[in-house]
């Protein structure tokens, strides 16, 4: 597919800082098509056939970082299945009229949610992809984003919602995606937003940083 035809987001943030649950919003106010990496990656798990099934498990698992090949190969294909089945207009969400000057630009608009969390993939996606239009980065504290996900996993069926490996996902967040965040920083790329706060708090914040970005 053509970049040109896309506006990508980033929207990065710890295990359970309520990347999913902001991007629903989005979806519903912007009308952005959703991809969250991990949704993709846990597809691709279930996919009979999958080569990468057993990897994909063990990683996740682990709270690792799959191959980025895989990783990027799942949202290209993502993004070129819901251009070709929607054309310019994003998923056939309503885009509300407040928001036709700023949204309707002959682009597909995408979230690609939880991505990336690597340098490597940062770099990958931006080279062959395409560059994002900015960041959205949901800060949140280790004490709140465990008692979320511990709750969550009570009925959420996800593998990586236990004690064990949410400590090894803050880990590799720490080490290996915040230094992402850093990156696109120091390029003037991000728009934080705390996500302590209730989600309709938080959300007010993001929709203050969405209407700005795009004024
Ligand atoms: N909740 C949300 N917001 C709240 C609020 N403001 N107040 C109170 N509660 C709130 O939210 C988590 C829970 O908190 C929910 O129950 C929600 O109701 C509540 P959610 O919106 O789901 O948070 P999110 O940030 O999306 O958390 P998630 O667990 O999905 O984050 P992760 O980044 O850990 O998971 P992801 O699916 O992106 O990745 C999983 C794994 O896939 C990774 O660990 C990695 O192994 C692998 N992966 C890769 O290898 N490569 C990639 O590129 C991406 C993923
Ligand atoms: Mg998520």
């Amino acid at each position: 597919f053509d970049p040109k035809k896309v506006t990508v987001v980033f929207v990065l943030g710890g295990p359970g800082a309520g990347k999913g649950t902001q991007c629903e919003r989005l979806v519903r106010d912007y009308g952005f098509v959703h991809l969250s990496a991990g949704d993709l990656l846990r597809a691709e798990q279930q996919r009979e056939g999958s080569q990468y099934g057993a990897m994909i498990a063990d990683y996740i698992k682990e709270g690792k970082i799959v191959p980025m090949e895989v990783t990027v190969a799942l949202l290209q294909n993502a993004i070129g299945e819901a251009l070709a089945k929607q054309g310019a207009t994003a998923a056939g969400h309503s885009v509300p009229d407040e928001h036709k000057d700023k949204w309707v630009d002959g682009k597909g608009r995408f979230l690609v949610d939880g991505f990336p969390r690597k340098m490597d993939q940062a770099i990958k996606f931006d080279e062959t992809v395409c560059p994002s239009r900015f960041v959205l980065f949901l800060h949140c504290t280790e004490a709140v984003m465990l008692e979320r996900l511990l709750e969550r996993g009570k009925t959420s069926g996800r593998a990586d919602d236990n004690v064990e490996s949410i400590k090894k996902r803050f880990q590799t967040f720490v080490d290996t995606s915040m230094p992402v965040v850093e990156h696109y920083r120091q390029q003037d790329r991000v728009v934080e937003v705390d996500s302590i706060a209730s989600v309709d708090d938080v959300y007010a914040q993001i929709k203050k940083a969405m209407d700005e970005t795009f004024a």
